[in-house]
């Protein structure tokens, strides 16, 4: 039995993280599990990937705390770099990864939707980095992926005082991108992954590769780095059908994926 579903769904796939008894808290199952789901993506075929929470409480209430519990220095090291491998998988991933948070996201549950290259709430959403009142750090990439998300000034109040903020606040402060009820988080997901797989998967991946290593470069490298994707881009048969489109007036673009 996985603790994690995945569905592929033509041009999209979603990923569930299906714990329920524990708010889908992250376990070394659940992580093995979650690395094995992302070995199923076609990244032929599919553009775009959802990830989401079983039910409508949790995304992911945080990373597995009995597991954790009793782990000596090189056990939370070991731990800590199972998580980090794995989210720094989807981070890197070829095509986007949009985070559809169901619920709770904390502690790892929040690491796991920034990995993501952007997040979408229900209004029930809880945002928390609880581990200083753990008596540890985040472990999943937190303390580098909020920061860079939503400002040292945020990150550092939300990780230092271990205090939770709700969907509003999270939209406000710009870790979320949009708030909806609950029924019409994954509609609108599908929506967006839809958006996506409807451009040309060359430059979709290529921007994201100009944006995530861009924002590790300094400016002069980080604009010779676009330069090179988007010369790239006219090597595409994608590039030309999608120009030629224009230029006809044509609405219906059919891209290859070459
Ligand atoms: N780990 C293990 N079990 C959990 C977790 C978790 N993170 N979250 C919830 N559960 C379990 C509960 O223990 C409970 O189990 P049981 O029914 O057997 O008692 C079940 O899920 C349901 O939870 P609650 O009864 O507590 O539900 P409530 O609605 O009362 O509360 C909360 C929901 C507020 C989400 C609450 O469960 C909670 O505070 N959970 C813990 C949240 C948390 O602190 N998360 C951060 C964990 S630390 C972390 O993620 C570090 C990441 C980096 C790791 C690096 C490794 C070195």
């Amino acid at each position: 039995m996985s603790f994690v579903d995945y569905e592929d769904k033509g041009a999209y796939g979603v990923i569930t993280i299906n714990n329920p008894k524990q708010l889908n808290a992250l376990n070394s199952q659940v992580l093995d599990d979650l690395n094995a789901a992302l070995d199923q993506i076609n990244v032929d075929t599919v553009r775009c990937v959802i990830v989401t929470g079983s039910g409508e409480k949790a995304f992911v209430a945080g990373a597995d705390i009995t597991e954790m519990k009793d782990l000596d220095q090189a056990g939370g090291t070991a731990f800590g770099k199972k998580g980090n491998d794995i989210f720094r998988r989807i981070e890197t991933f070829p095509i986007p990864f949009i985070a559809a948070v169901n619920g709770f996201a904390l502690g790892g549950g929040n690491e796991l939707s920034l990995a993501c290259d952007f997040r979408i709430a229900s209004e029930n959403a809880v945002f928390g980095q609880p581990e200083a009142g753990l008596g540890i750090t985040p472990g999943f990439g937190g303390t580098q992926r909020l920061a860079r998300a939503v400002g040292p000034g945020y990150a550092k109040q939300m990780i230092y005082t271990a205090r939770n903020i709700k969907a509003p606040e999270a939209l406000r402060i710009g870790l979320v991108n949009a708030v909806v009820p609950q029924e019409e988080l994954m509609p609108l997901a599908e929506k967006l992954a839809g958006q996506i797989a409807g451009n040309a998967p060359i430059a979709v991946r290529q921007c994201k590769k100009a944006i995530n290593e861009g924002l590790e470069l300094n400016m002069d490298d980080a604009v010779a780095l676009e330069e090179k994707l988007f010369g790239e881009c006219f090597a595409t048969a994608d590039q030309k059908e999608g120009m030629t489109a224009f230029v006809e007036k044509r609405k219906e673009k059919h891209f290859t994926n070459k």
